[in-house]
């Protein structure tokens, strides 16, 4: 059975969308707050980083959520890449959203959702021009294909979405990009989507299975 440590609305949210797209049987260990991560020996043993989502495949432990999925698209062939470039490609855009887009996203996320006294301006403009640049890039890559790779919707979109989805929270204006905006709606449109950020939302852990 595979197991997977954290909880929504943290990381974990990416991986669990992942295993519903494939509906994988899955023992959720919810791990909400820092100090409950911080506090999980198993973890600690697992991940020497003690960060969650961690997951657990058997004899195969892997971290960090977009690297997690893509172990599950190859272990289980859940929205598969094509071939060697495919998957190649299917890698370069995780770590795009990983390393270009995450950190200024929660930057934004973090301070335009807490308490108003609380927000920093400079920062937010910072990580909102930086956003703006990376919606560039994804419309670029959109012209004239539905989705990332060219063909149908694979773990590259879903790993892309899953880190570019807060952008309708941090309320960007997406109008300047039709096409990432469109191919964004139909990503988290789908039922797997739909239902795991439901759960995000109300912050409740997912259900196994
Ligand atoms: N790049 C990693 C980031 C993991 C991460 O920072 N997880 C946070 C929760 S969203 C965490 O475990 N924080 C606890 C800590 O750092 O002590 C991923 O995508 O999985």
């Amino acid at each position: 059975m595979i197991r997977v440590f954290g909880a929504p609305p943290n990381r974990t949210h990416r991986v669990l969308w992942m295993l519903e797209e494939g509906g994988l049987e899955h023992e959720l260990v919810p791990l909400h707050t820092a100090e409950e991560v911080a506090g999980c020996a198993e973890l600690a043993r697992l991940n020497p980083n003690r960060r969650v989502p961690t997951l657990v495949d058997g004899d195969v432990v892997v971290w960090d959520s977009l690297a997690i999925n893509l172990y599950l698209s190859e272990r289980y062939r859940l929205l598969p890449p094509e071939g060697t470039a495919g998957r190649a490609h299917a890698v370069q855009w995780s770590i795009w959203a990983q390393t270009d887009v995450d950190g200024p996203m929660l930057s934004l996320l973090k301070s335009r959702s807490g308490p108003e006294p609380e927000r920093d301006l400079a920062v937010e403009a910072t990580a909102e021009t930086t956003l703006r640049g990376r919606l560039a890039v994804l419309e670029e890559a959109l012209a004239g294909r539905e989705h990332l790779l060219g063909g149908g919707f694979t773990v590259a979109d879903l790993n892309v979405a899953a880190v570019v989805a807060p952008v309708f929270l941090v309320k960007i204006d997406l109008h300047p990009f039709p096409r990432a905006r469109g191919w964004l709606r139909t990503a988290l449109a789908r039922p797997a989507a739909q239902k795991i950020f439901a759960l995000a939302m109300q912050g409740s852990p997912a259900p196994a299975g």
